[in-house]
């Protein structure tokens, strides 16, 4: 039975409001998974796939209107806009409150209402979070089930006054008498979508959207966007970073958290197989960070979630066979393509479509005839972390991991070198503050060659200004003495030459750039003071092995002082932005480093 009382408040209040058919509440149990896929394979709305091939898995389609997160329906309604910021959108809380409440009303109609205990982190840990998301959606309990912890040891742990995260989500989609979904993805219209935020009252509600992010509350919603504000209350870090160990030959391992945009590869870095002999790389996590200070004075992180929610498209046995080999069982998969006999296809999975498909719309694809994408761009497969064949042995050690470095990245075609190591705490706060992708001509809102900035990769998940979002940064140094800090460095997988070819491989390649920054930690890494931090010589980076010339080192490891000259204008613009509440220290790390550049 429940016994906490604000819980079955909360609940009964929901259901006054949605009016469903009937209220569950979920057990995490594979009994309960396997029920709720069943039920949605009756809906014509789950699509199990070939057993002998993929077992365990099942391909969604969802409605073309509901592919991904909605950046421009997804709101941070703090009291003031001013506590919003400059980057994210805001309405008065009252206000959304009660044009969300009316579309609320009898939503639920015709459905049932899942109640989903959940936590962020290993379950019981003291830097994990719970959270209970009400939702009339099933394909959201599955997905629950494998991407947070689910179930009654979750209750048990709330006890009868535990804090609780509430997340209210409804597709926004309800039922007449005797009316069935009959195959159909449900959804609202966009103009009725809202993934709304309250961050002084750590509330959650969505309606509208049955995708992602938008409607798996405890990711994106919770682990950052209302995390991020606990973390400044409560002096720790929520952060959008992959969590690595990386293992040398001598069995000395050290943990790397890292934070890119989108689109550069994160999944990949995170389960990277390292080229260079005797190193060894495992995953913690690939999306999401949580970070206290140890009593140790060292910072531990924790992976809040419990599986990957990736992006199939361009995932292969080439560019990411660690992954290939996690999702190959028991695994969701929204949006790909469907083969004839039963198997998933997506662009990028490293081979031909082997005959017909059926493609993400539900439709005939026929190979070198259809000119559609087969698989949508924003193809998922949910899978369980557990499954990875290189998950990091302590990924659920309730005490984190000790983080000896993070990494800062972007897609930056000039500019930036491969990599570079922050002089100071200040000095990387401001390196992270200012990483962004160049965009490229698909983008149709900015120009090609303009970057799109994205401090700490956290633009979309930051829950309040992001000004006193980089305060915070600045501040939490003093939690700890420097020399227990991780360090920070910037890389950069991206850099083409002028004739637009890459210049350094990539993937697995990446590990020769975590080799120098594991030794860098360690304090035997070489390292040149230049004027834009610490660079390795050409001979710090071990190429053994691999076909690059001396010349092409060169170039991605100095500093080109035209192209960081413009870069400091750039920032000088970026910042502007953020206004009185951008920190001094950043406005003095930018003026120091275009002294030494003027030098
Ligand atoms: O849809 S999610 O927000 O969960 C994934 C992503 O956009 O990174
Ligand atoms: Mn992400």
């Amino acid at each position: 039975m429940i016994k906490h009382e604000k819980l079955k408040k909360w609940v009964e209040e929901v259901a006054l409001l949605t009016t469903p058919d009937s209220i569950y509440w979920c057990d995490g149990s594979q009994e309960e998974y396997d029920r709720m896929i069943k039920l949605m394979e009756k809906e014509g709305l789950a699509t199990p796939l070939n057993p002998e091939k993929l077992p365990g898995c099942y391909l969604f389609r969802s409605d073309p209107s509901d592919v991904a997160r909605v950046e421009n329906r997804t709101y941070i309604a703090s009291k003031t806009q001013d506590d919003a910021g400059p980057t994210n959108n805001w309405i008065e809380p009252n206000e959304l409150k009660q044009i969300m409440k009316n579309l609320y009303k009898g939503c639920m109609k015709g459905r049932t209402m899942y109640v989903i205990p959940f936590s962020m982190g290993p379950v019981g840990s003291p830097i994990s979070k719970i959270g209970v998301e009400i939702s009339d959606s099933p394909y959201v309990v599955v997905n629950m089930h494998i991407m947070t912890r689910v179930g009654k040891d979750v209750l048990e742990v709330l006890g009868e006054h535990g804090e609780f995260i509430p997340c209210l989500h409804s597709v926004g989609k309800p039922l007449n008498e005797g009316e069935s979904d009959n195959g159909k993805w449900p959804c609202a219209p966009l103009e009725h979508k809202y993934i709304s935020h309250f961050p002084e009252e750590r509330t959650i509600w969505s309606y509208g959207s049955g995708y992602g992010g938008n409607a798996l509350l405890g990711k994106k919603c919770l682990a950052l966007r209302i995390a991020s504000v606990m973390a400044r209350d409560e002096g720790w870090l929520a952060e959008h970073m992959l969590i690595l160990g990386i293992t040398n030959p001598e069995g000395k391992k050290k943990y790397i958290a890292g934070a890119f945009p989108s689109a550069c590869g994160k999944t990949n870095l995170a389960m990277l197989i390292p080229t260079i002999p005797g190193w060894k790389v495992e995953c913690v996590g690939d999306d999401i960070a949580w970070m206290k200070f140890g009593k140790d004075g060292r910072l531990y992180a924790i992976n809040p979630e419990a599986g990957f929610f990736g992006v199939a498209p361009g995932t292969s046995m080439e560019s990411n066979p660690s992954a290939m080999k996690t999702i190959n069982r028991n695994t969701i998969y929204t949006n790909v393509a469907l083969t004839e006999d039963g198997d998933v296809w997506w662009e990028g999975i490293g081979y031909e479509p082997p005959g017909k498909l059926i493609d993400w719309n539900g439709k005939e694809w026929i190979p070198g005839k259809s000119t559609t994408p087969a698989a949508h761009p924003n193809a998922r497969f949910t899978t369980p972390a557990r499954q990875c064949p290189v998950i990091d042995p302590e990924w659920e050690n309730p005490a984190g991991v000790p983080i000896s470095a993070f990494i800062f990245g972007g897609r930056r075609p000039t500019t930036i070198p491969l990599v570079y190591e922050a002089f100071s705490w200040n000095h990387g706060v401001f390196i992270a503050s200012t990483i962004g992708s160049e965009v490229t001509a698909a983008a149709l809102d900015l120009k090609a060659g303009t970057i799109r900035r994205d401090p700490m990769a956290m633009l979309p998940f930051c829950g309040y200004n992001m000004g006193d979002y980089f305060a915070h940064w600045i501040n939490i140094q003093h939690k700890t003495t420097p020399d227990k800090l991780p360090k920070i460095f910037c890389v950069n997988w991206f850099r083409k030459s002028p004739d637009g070819k890459w210049l350094w491989p990539g993937y697995g390649e990446n590990s020769r750039v975590l080799k120098w920054i594991f030794e860098r930690c360690d304090g035997t890494g070489e390292a040149l003071e230049t004027e834009i931090g610490y660079l390795p010589p050409v001979h710090a980076i071990d190429v053994r092995g691999l076909a690059i010339s001396n010349e092409t080192m060169k170039e991605l490891l100095t500093v080109d002082r035209e192209g960081w000259l413009q870069e400091v204008e750039l920032v000088r613009e970026h910042y502007r932005s953020f206004g009185n509440r951008l920190p001094k220290e950043l406005l003095i790390e930018l003026e120091n480093l275009e002294k030494r550049l003027k030098k």
